[in-house]
């Protein structure tokens, strides 16, 4: 599989509970702008058939290589980024999974009936990234109960593998050229984006300003057959700026990267 196939695949199913990101492609699109990722981002559970070290062989084999880790202590969450050897203009991929045995006995029961019910060799090709839950459908009690205690954890009991968001790089646009003009025209097109810590994250000083939208939400129904408004994905822009030596900076930043997690926040 070719990385252009890969994230073709990756952007239908993402689009399909994502109905946003494709508006908004439109409407830069529209602005005519040529849109190109920055990155894309993916959540799993540690200590599982699908963890960060089983899904690694399948970014190598397409061509992608770890450059950066992060730690994310209150999220109970590590990370790892990736970008390919060859294509610069390939979307960098930013991997997440959650230390399932830091959170407290209830979550860890509930999830490990989830992490028992997938193939032990369920990753087998790169569509393992867009095969949503490998696992039985959530009760709406259990996520409920995860949500207390991790929004990540519950939006993973409900959504599975699939891309959690695209980035537009906004280094990539022709028109709207700063993160301030992208946001302008998303608030005055009527789109929620994510306030937390403030709408931009990070500083042109620090190398990358992140503003993401609040996840689409779709009508959920549980194995209980109970129904609610949960958040599914939602998009991302970036601006990336040149470090002291010249070079443009091309990882990530914890401090931002902790604040464009609660994107999914039901809150
Ligand atoms: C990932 C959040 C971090 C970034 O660009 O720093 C991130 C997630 O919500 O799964 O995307
Ligand atoms: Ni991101």
């Amino acid at each position: 599989m070719t990385p252009t196939d890969f994230f073709a695949s990756l952007w239908d199913r993402y689009t399909q509970v994502t109905p946003q990101a494709h508006s908004i492609q439109q409407l830069f699109k529209q602005q005519g702008e040529t849109v190109l990722n920055d990155h894309v981002a993916f959540r799993t559970f540690n200590n599982s058939p699908i963890s960060l070290e089983k899904l690694e062989p399948q970014l190598e084999a397409l061509g992608y290589q770890a450059y950066g880790a992060f730690v994310f202590e209150s999220k109970h969450l590590k990370a790892r980024c990736y970008k390919h050897t060859t294509e610069v203009d390939s979307p960098k991929i930013f991997l997440s999974e959650l230390l399932v045995e830091e959170l407290p006995p209830i979550c860890q029961e509930i999830i490990g009936r989830y992490v028992a019910q997938i193939p032990t060799d369920a990753v087998q090709t790169p569509a393992i990234f867009w095969a949503g839950k490998l696992w039985e459908t959530p009760t709406q009690a259990d996520y409920l109960a995860l949500a207390e205690h991790s929004e990540y954890a519950a939006w993973l009991s409900t959504m599975g593998l699939q891309a959690n968001h695209f980035t537009v790089s906004i280094n990539h646009l022709q028109h709207l050229t700063t993160i301030e003009d992208v946001n302008a025209l998303l608030e005055k097109e009527g789109y929620a984006l994510n306030q937390v810590g403030g709408v931009i994250k990070g500083s042109p000083e620090s190398c990358l300003e992140q503003s993401s939208t609040m996840a689409d939400k779709i009508d959920y129904t549980f194995a209980d057959g109970s129904q609610k408004i949960i958040p599914s994905c939602f998009y991302e822009f970036a601006r990336r700026h040149p470090m002291a030596n010249g070079v443009l900076f091309d990882s990530f930043i914890e401090g931002n990267a902790d604040k464009i997690f609660d994107s999914t926040s039901n809150k």
